[in-house]
C-alpha cells in the first residue's frame, strides 16, 4: 500500500486515510493511493462502507500547488469520480480543510461529516485557476448554482455549521472522535439500496439573471484577470449541460489557467508571503512569550484600530490615554466602527458585545502594569515616545513586550529610553489597523530574538502578515514607497494630472489611485514627514504643489478638498479645475514645460523608483530578500494580487529593461534616480529581481 495512503479496516468498514503532512495536500502519489485504496475497499468482500479521511491537522488542503505548472501526466481515472462510482458508500470525515481538490474528493463520497471547527472551500480562484476536479459541475447540483457561485468566485473558506445548512454536509460531529463518529455513520448507511450521487442529480431551480448579475458585480475588481470570469463559465456550463461533458468543459478551461500569468503570480504571492514571514533573524523554534493580555497606549485612530484588532482577535485589551476626552472619543469610534460593521452585515450584535467587552478604557499606566504586551501609538514623534518608554519600562512587568507603532522614527533611540531595549520592537500597523493586514515587525540593534518570536506570534493570533525586517527611516514598506510618491507629484509639474495618474494606477490593478487614496488619508499625514525628509537632507526634492495645497488648507476628504474636491456627505473625487490651474501655474515657474504621458510611463515611472529604492533597502540588509518586500506591498498597500508583488512584477518587465529605463532617467533628472548597485549586477547578469538578496 502506498506510504501516503493507509488503508485499514473495522469491522465491516474499510477506512482510507491520507497521510501526508503538513496539510495533507494531493502530492506525489496522493492520488494513486486514493485510488489503490477504493478499489481495495470496493474487492473486499468483507468490507461494506468505506470512509475517507485526513491524518494530521486536516482532511485534504487541496491539489499541491508546488506541481503546478511543471506538466502532468494524463489521468484515465479521476479519484472523484472513482469514489461517486463506488458501489458502497463512501462517507468523507472531515477536519480541519477540505479545500480544493480535497473537497472536490469529498463530493465525489456519497456522504460527507464533519467536525465544527472545519472548514470546506473552493479556493483555487485566489490562485488564479478554477475548480478543475469537477467542483464547478458538482457543487452546484448540490448547493445550487446561486450559493455556488457565491463560493466559487469568492474563494472563501465555508465554515461546516453553514456548510452543513448549504446541505454540503450531511452532518456535524458535535463530540466525540471524528473517525468513530465516521465508521459509526458508514454502518447506518451501509445497507442504503440506492447511494446518493451528486454527479445523477439535477441542478435545482434558479433564476437565470445571477450569471449576468455576478458578472456585473466583479467587473471592477476582476478586471485584468481571467480566472474568476472562467469560474462563472464553468458553473454556467453546469446549469446547460449534462455532467461528463461538463466535467471535459472545465477540463479545457482549467487547462487554459494553469500556466497563465496571473496563476504563475499568484502562486508565487502564495508561497512568497508565507516565505517572508520566516525571517532569516529568527531561529526555528525560537520560543514565543505567551500574550494572555494586551495594552494599547493612546487612544487615536491609530490606538483605536489596534485595540479592535486585539478584541477580534479574541485578546483582552486596555486602551489607556491620560486625557479622558481622547479617550472617550477614542471609545466611541471603535463602538461606531463595530456598528457600522453590524449595519453591513459583516458583524452580527452579539459579535459587536463579545468585542467591545474585550476593550477596556483606562486612564493610568498602572493599569496596564501586568499587560503581557503594551502596543505605543501615541503622536509621531520621537521626544514624545521616549516618554511613554521610560513609564513603560517602570511600570510594566518584567519579560513584557514593548512594542512601539512608529512608522519611521528610530527604534533605538526609542529602546534606549528604556533600560531593557532587547524587549522593545516597532510594531507597525498600517491603517486602517483593523482591516490591513500587514505588521512590519522592526528589528532594533538590541531587540532579542525571543521578543521578534513573540512579535512575529503575536502577529498570527492577531491575522496579521507579520514581516520582520531592520532599522531605518521608513523602514521597508514607507521608504520603498517613498519615491514613488515624490515621482507621482513630480509628474504633475511635467505635464499630467492627478485623474490620468489615478487611472492609469487602477488600470494597473490598484483599488484606487494614489492621489484618491492620499486625500482618503489626509494630505497632512505626508506632509509631516516630508518635511522632517526636507529638513535632513538638502538632496530631497521638494515638493511645491503637494506643499501649496496643505497650506491652502485642501487636507483631503475630511476638509471636503485634496487633490480632488468632494460634495458634503460624498467620497467621488471630482477633479477640481483649481488645482489643474495650481498644476499649470507651479510648471509654468518652474520652466520645465509639459508633455503628454502615456499608461505605460506613469506606471513604470512610479513603480520602478521604488524598485529601485527596494535595491537599496536590499543591499542595506534593511529587507533581506525580495519576498518581504512584496509581501509588503501586497499586504500594506493593496498592490494587485495577481501581480505577484512589487518585483515580481518588475521581472516580467524584465531586469535589463528596468535597469535601462532607471539608468537613462538619472541621466534625464539626476541624482534620485541613480541606480542601485544590486540593481545593476542583477542586471549584468540578467538575474531576476525577486532573487535579490542582502550579500549578493
Ligand atoms: C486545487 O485543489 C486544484 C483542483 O481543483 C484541481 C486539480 C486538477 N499545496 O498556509 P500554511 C503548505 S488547487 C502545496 O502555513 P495554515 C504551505 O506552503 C489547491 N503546499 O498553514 C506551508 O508550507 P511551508 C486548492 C501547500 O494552517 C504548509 O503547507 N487549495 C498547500 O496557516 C502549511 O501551510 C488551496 O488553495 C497546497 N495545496 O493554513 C489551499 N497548502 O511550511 C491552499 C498548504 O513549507 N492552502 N501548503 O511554508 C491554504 O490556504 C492554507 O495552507 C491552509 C492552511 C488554509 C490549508
Amino acid at each position: 500500500m502506498s506510504e501516503v495512503v493507509h488503508f485499514t479496516r473495522q469491522g465491516p468498514v474499510g477506512i482510507i486515510t491520507v497521510d501526508y503532512p503538513p496539510v495533507n495536500a494531493l502530492g506525489p502519489g496522493v492520488r494513486e493511493g486514493i485510488l489503490e485504496a477504493v478499489d481495495r475497499g470496493v474487492a473486499d468482500t468483507q468490507v461494506r462502507a468505506m470512509v475517507l479521511i485526513g491524518a494530521g491537522r486536516s482532511f485534504i488542503a487541496g491539489a499541491d500547488i508546488r506541481g503546478f505548472g511543471k506538466g502532468r501526466p494524463t489521468v484515465t481515472r479521476r479519484t472523484h469520480d472513482v469514489l461517486e462510482a463506488s458501489p458502497k458508500p463512501v462517507v468523507a470525515a472531515i477536519h480541519g480543510y477540505a479545500l480544493g481538490g480535497g473537497l472536490e474528493n469529498a463530493l465525489g463520497c456519497h456522504y460527507r461529516i464533519a467536525v465544527p471547527g472545519a472548514r470546506v472551500g473552493l479556493p483555487e480562484v485566489l490562485i488564479g485557476i478554477l475548480p478543475g476536479g469537477g467542483g464547478t459541475q458538482r457543487l452546484p447540483r448540490l448547493i445550487g448554482p446561486e450559493a455556488a457561485l457565491e463560493m466559487i468566485v469568492s474563494g472563501r473558506h465555508v465554515p461546516a455549521p453553514e456548510a452543513l445548512e448549504l446541505g454540503i454536509l450531511d452532518e456535524l460531529v458535535e463530540g466525540g472522535e471524528l473517525r468513530d463518529a465516521a465508521v459509526a455513520f458508514a454502518m447506518r448507511v451501509m445497507d442504503e439500496p440506492v447511494l446518493p450521487r451528486i454527479s445523477e442529480r439535477g441542478i435545482p431551480d434558479h433564476d437565470p439573471g445571477i450569471f449576468d448579475a455576478i458578472r456585473r458585480r466583479i467587473a471592477r475588481r476582476a478586471r485584468n484577470q481571467k480566472a474568476p470570469w472562467h469560474c462563472i463559465r464553468c458553473v454556467e456550463i453546469a446549469c446547460s449541460t449534462p455532467f461528463e461533458d461538463g466535467i471535459r468543459q472545465e477540463r479545457a478551461l482549467f487547462e487554459e489557467l494553469e500556466n497563465s500569468e496571473e496563476a504563475k503570480a499568484l502562486r508565487y504571492a502564495f508561497f512568497s508571503e508565507r516565505e517572508a514571514q520566516r525571517s532569516p533573524h529568527v531561529s526555528r523554534g525560537t520560543p514565543a512569550r505567551p500574550v494572555a493580555a494586551a495594552a494599547v497606549v493612546g487612544a487615536g485612530t491609530m490606538g483605536g484600530g489596534i485595540a479592535m484588532t486585539c478584541a477580534d482577535a479574541g485578546l483582552p485589551v486596555k486602551i489607556m490615554d491620560k486625557d479622558p476626552e481622547t479617550l472617550a472619543r477614542g471609545m466611541e469610534r471603535i463602538g461606531k466602527t463595530y456598528a457600522a460593521s453590524v449595519e453591513r452585515g459583516s458583524l452580527d450584535a452579539a459579535g459587536m458585545a463579545a468585542r467591545l467587552a474585550l476593550i477596556e478604557p483606562v486612564d493610568s499606566y498602572d493599569a496596564i502594569a501586568g499587560a503581557d504586551v503594551a502596543i505605543e501609538a501615541v503622536f509621531e514623534e520621537t521626544g514624545v515616545k521616549r516618554e511613554v518608554f521610560e513609564t513603560l519600562d517602570r511600570v510594566m512587568k518584567p519579560g513584557a513586550l514593548l512594542l512601539t507603532n512608529t512608522s519611521a522614527l528610530d527604534i533605538d533611540e526609542i529602546a534606549a529610553a528604556t533600560g531593557r531595549p532587547e524587549d522593545v520592537a516597532g510594531a507597525h500597523f498600517f491603517s486602517p489597523a483593523n482591516v490591513m493586514k500587514l505588521l512590519e515587525i522592526v528589528r532594533g540593534e538590541r531587540t532579542s530574538e525571543e521578543v521578534l518570536a513573540s512579535v512575529q506570534a503575536l502577529a498570527k493570533r492577531l491575522a496579521k502578515v507579520g514581516v520582520v525586517c531592520g532599522n531605518c527611516d521608513g523602514f521597508v514598506a514607507n521608504r520603498s514607497r517613498a519615491p514613488f510618491n515624490t515621482e507621482m507629484v513630480l509628474l504633475l509639474e511635467e505635464g499630467a494630472l492627478p485623474e490620468q495618474v489615478d487611472k492609469a494606477m487602477v488600470e494597473f490593478g490598484y483599488p484606487m489611485g494614489p492621489f484618491a487614496v492620499g486625500d482618503l488619508a489626509g494630505l497632512d499625514i505626508g506632509y509631516a514627514g516630508r518635511k522632517r525628509r526636507e529638513a535632513a537632507d538638502p538632496a530631497v526634492r521638494p515638493l511645491p504643489i503637494a506643499d501649496a495645497l496643505v497650506g491652502m488648507g485642501r487636507l483631503g476628504m475630511k476638509t471636503g478638498a485634496g487633490w480632488y474636491r468632494y460634495e458634503a456627505g460624498s467620497r467621488t473625487p471630482h477633479p477640481d479645475p483649481e488645482v489643474a490651474a495650481l498644476i499649470r501655474r507651479v510648471s509654468d515657474e518652474s520652466g520645465a514645460g509639459r508633455r503628454d504621458f502615456d499608461d505605460e510611463e506613469i506606471v513604470q515611472r512610479l513603480l520602478f523608483s521604488s524598485v529601485n529604492e527596494a535595491c537599496r533597502i536590499i543591499e542595506e540588509g534593511i529587507a533581506r530578500r525580495a519576498v518581504e518586500v512584496d509581501t509588503m506591498w501586497l499586504y500594506g498597500f493593496g498592490f494587485p494580487r495577481y501581480r505577484g508583488g512589487l518585483m515580481y512584477w518588475a521581472d516580467t518587465v524584465g531586469v535589463r529593461e528596468v535597469y535601462g529605463r532607471i539608468a537613462a532617467w538619472h541621466q534625464r533628472y539626476g541624482e534620485r534616480w541613480a541606480p542601485s548597485p544590486l540593481l545593476r549586477r542583477l542586471a549584468e547578469r540578467g538575474a531576476p529581481l525577486t532573487e535579490a538578496m542582502t550579500d549578493m
